[in-house]
């Protein structure tokens, strides 16, 4: 450890707080980065954390036979209200495989096509609430906007469930609930650890409150599918009837409830702050639009509603979602752990449990890896040659190995879809004086992001 820098001034208990933002930790550590190299480490909130970003170090570490994933931080934070769920689950703990097998094919090419027409349902909710926008010459408030889609496609394709959320003033107290949760456990994160029963009584007690809330309106769910026999095909049928394939087994009635919070929170936020990236360089750079633009009206033509299979032909758009992606992506680190003692990288000894944090913004944007102009938006490097010379490795931003993201494939899916329909309907005017800022939750998000839309004539 010793031999790993770290900031030249440290501060007794504190640690490195010089230069540092409550609201900004993750954007506090890529400065540090860029200044200490790719392997580097940061005292903060009583903690010592090691961060790794480099191309040749995160490749080591993808190395499943002798890292694995490490259940630290936050994630453990989110363990009593998401306990044993895939996202949360130790990697020792049998519900991990038994929910890993039954869930599994809930992400199946085919079980995409299922979801489509729901995701499609959820779209136009968004496209009606833009065609307004767009009549009355407002702009919209695209992150708010992209966190309600994917909350109701997530909810409609998962439970057969509607919140509602284009219709309501203000957010269904389960959101509100959810959120609640998840700003707690952030915020533990930022308290050093002997002080937070102290500080934290009241906001504790109020999120025992949210996470009864949460358990109970799951119950309610739960309790209704099972009356009403089930039949939709979504991933709640699956959980409830699906058997192992091998054991028979089947997801018990607590894990169900956990998997059920566990999909409605990583499944929305991320996918939100995608697009909402995503539709910020579409907006800001009118070729790569036009570009964009021209590729869907190309392969969508005048169908009034994209085919399932028609969603993965918009290869440019995909791009533009892939180098969003790759200088912002929206949960950007994962924490991988040495399963035995070992070296990191030929350098750096690790012993048996001892953890890092992999810097996926830094790691994308590694000039080793990316070139000299790795800070700049270009959805080219998205091209096959592009990406078969580039090392293995070098873009995750679905995580790594076995506890890589289940929802890749929906999130890409959800993603494409809707930047294709929104590209269809509307020109995307900017806000000339808007600059990126980024607010950082568990996730990372564009603050502030507000674009005119314009119904594109003639009308689709
Ligand atoms: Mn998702 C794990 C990023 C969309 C459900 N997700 C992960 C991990 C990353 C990640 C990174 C690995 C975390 C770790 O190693 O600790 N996820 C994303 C991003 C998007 C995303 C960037 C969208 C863009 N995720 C989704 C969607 C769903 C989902 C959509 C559900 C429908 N993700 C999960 C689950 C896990 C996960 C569940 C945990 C998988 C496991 O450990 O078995």
């Amino acid at each position: 450890l010793d031999r790993i820098p770290h900031p030249p001034r440290r501060v007794p208990f504190l640690g490195d707080v010089l230069g540092v933002n409550r609201h900004t930790p993750l954007q506090d550590t890529l400065r540090y980065a860029r200044r200490l190299g790719p392997v580097f480490r940061r005292k903060a909130f009583g903690k010592e954390f090691v961060f790794v970003w480099g191309a040749r170090h995160t490749a080591d570490l993808a190395d499943e036979s002798r890292f694995a994933k490490h259940v630290g931080l936050g994630i453990a934070n989110l363990r009593p209200v998401a306990g044993d769920g895939l996202f949360t689950a130790y990697n020792h703990e049998p519900n991990w495989q038994l929910a890993h097998d039954v869930l599994a094919p809930g992400f199946s090419r085919e079980a995409m096509a299922g979801y489509h027409p729901m995701m499609l349902a959820a779209a136009r909710r968004l496209t009606e609430h833009w065609d307004r926008a767009a009549e009355a010459g407002r702009a919209v408030d695209v992150s708010g906007d992209m966190t309600k889609l994917t909350l109701e496609t997530i909810a409609r394709t998962g439970f057969g469930h509607d919140f509602g959320s284009f219709e309501r003033p203000r957010p269904h107290p389960f959101v509100t609930a959810m959120i609640g949760t998840l700003t707690y456990a952030q915020r533990l994160n930022t308290v050093p650890f002997p002080l937070a029963p102290l500080l934290l009584r009241s906001a504790s007690r109020r999120n025992a409150a949210d996470i009864a809330f949460l358990n109970r309106t799951v119950d309610e769910l739960v309790r209704a599918r099972r009356a009403d026999g089930g039949g939709q095909g979504d991933l709640l049928d699956r959980m409830l009837e699906t058997a192992h394939p091998e054991t028979g087994e089947r997801l018990a009635a607590q894990n169900v409830r956990r998997q059920v919070i566990t999909f409605l929170v990583a499944g929305h936020e991320t996918t939100s702050g995608a697009l909402s990236f995503a539709l910020h360089y579409l907006a800001r750079d009118p070729g790569v639009a036009a570009r964009a633009r021209a590729e869907v009206d190309r392969v969508w033509g005048d169908t009034a509603e994209p085919a399932y299979e028609q969603v993965a032909r918009l290869r440019y758009v995909r791009r533009v979602l892939d180098e969003s992606l790759r200088l912002w992506p929206t949960a950007p680190a994962f924490a991988r752990e040495a399963r035995q003692d070992t070296v990191l990288a030929g350098e750096h000894p690790m012993r048996r449990g001892a953890w890092a944090l992999v810097l996926t913004p830094m790691l994308h944007r590694d000039p080793e890896a990316w070139g000299a102009d790795a800070e700049r938006f270009d959805p080219d490097r998205f091209e096959a040659p592009a990406v078969r010379s580039r090392a293995p490795h070098t873009f995750k931003p679905f995580g790594t190995g076995a506890r890589a993201c289940i929802g890749r494939q929906f999130a890409l899916h959800e993603a494409t879809l809707v930047l294709g329909l929104l590209l269809r309907r509307y020109e995307l005017r900017p806000d000339p004086a808007y600059r990126l800022r980024v607010t950082e939750r568990l996730t990372l998000m564009p603050e502030g992001l507000r674009l005119h839309p314009e119904r594109r004539t003639p009308v689709r």
